[in-house]
């Protein structure tokens, strides 16, 4: 399947949830409030959430009186423009020019960073580069193990410790393996629970300042990953890993299994991030760079 197809296909609950907007775009009538009351409830019905919505709305009647939408289609191509722009949160694309540079992955139980991590290996080896996986979940033996399979598939290098061992010393071994054999990416994958919250912050925080320590000059990409399918209540509890880990950017996970895709625009809004890959499948290819342009046209059929 091909780029656009995957992404087409990933969306398509999303998509589906929003035939009832093409639908408001066909009985379109110009300056009628039901139009705008109709399209805000279907943009929070998609999990934008109110806020996001609510400045949707109020910059699509802007819009509409600057360029004088009379059709449905007109009106239906503005909105596109516009919720393209509001994706606009900054450079989707990873920095990881230096040798080694680092890729710290975050995010609370089950939202899938480890199957990311694998994903993302394997696009990296695809590029040619030297990658290693450094199992910073110590909390649970499985989740090394796990990443020793993603390792295996994806032909990158593994460092791991036993359970329960501290992770901030995996990340300290990873970092000086990655460098005495020449790696050029360090992918680290981190425990999303732990026995109590400030626990999980206070290593997350410790891991960082390893990282900082021991690479002060490489790039660092810090990347948060929410699952799609727990939406606005998903985007709460990331709050917490913002200010910990220092997040460069968000992957979105199991857009497969969501109508509730809108969930990006309230990212892009009230996280002021960019959304740099979406999952969209549990295998090794089901992950796609993020670029808003195709994102909203996948969610359209334009
Ligand atoms: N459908 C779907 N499932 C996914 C996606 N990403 C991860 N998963 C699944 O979510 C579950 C949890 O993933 P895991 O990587 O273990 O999460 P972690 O606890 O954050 O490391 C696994 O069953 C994955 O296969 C995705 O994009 N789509
Ligand atoms: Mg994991």
């Amino acid at each position: 399947m091909g780029f656009f197809d995957k992404l087409f296909s990933g969306l398509s609950k999303t998509r589906s949830n929003m035939e009832e907007l093409e639908e408001l775009f066909q009985g379109y009538q110009p300056d009628s409030e039901d139009f705008y009351d109709e399209l805000e409830e279907l943009l929070v019905l998609s999990d934008m959430g109110a806020a996001t919505a609510e400045k949707v709305v109020a910059n699509m009647r802007k819009l509409t009186w600057e360029r004088r939408f009379r059709k449905g289609y007109e009106a239906r191509e503005g909105l596109i423009e516009l919720l393209t722009k509001m994706l606009d949160a900054g450079d989707t694309g990873l920095k990881l020019e230096t040798k080694p540079s680092v890729i710290l992955m975050t995010g609370v139980n089950g939202v899938g960073k480890t199957t990311t991590i694998g994903k993302l290996a394997s696009q990296l080896k695809a590029q040619g580069k030297k990658v290693l996986l450094c199992a910073g979940d110590t909390f649970r033996a499985a989740a090394a193990e796990q990443l020793a399979v993603w390792a295996e598939r994806s032909g990158a290098d593994l460092v791991r410790h036993e359970e329960g061992s501290d992770p901030a010393a995996v990340v300290f071994d990873g970092i000086n393996a990655a460098k005495a054999r020449g790696a050029d990416v360090v992918i680290i994958d981190t425990a999303g629970r732990l026995h109590n919250k400030q626990n999980l912050m206070n290593e997350l925080a410790k891991i960082r300042r390893i990282i900082d320590r021991e690479l002060p000059e490489a790039d660092v990409e810090s990347l948060m990953v929410l699952d799609a399918t727990t939406g606005q209540n998903g985007l709460l509890q990331a709050r917490q890993f913002l200010e910990t880990s220092g997040v460069t950017g968000i992957v979105l996970t199991k857009l497969d299994g969501t109508a509730k895709g809108g969930i990006v625009f309230a990212i892009a809004q009230e996280l002021k991030l960019p959304v740099k890959f979406v999952g969209v499948g549990e295998g090794i290819d089901d992950l796609l760079p993020f670029e808003p342009e195709g994102f909203v046209k996948a969610l359209f059929k334009a």
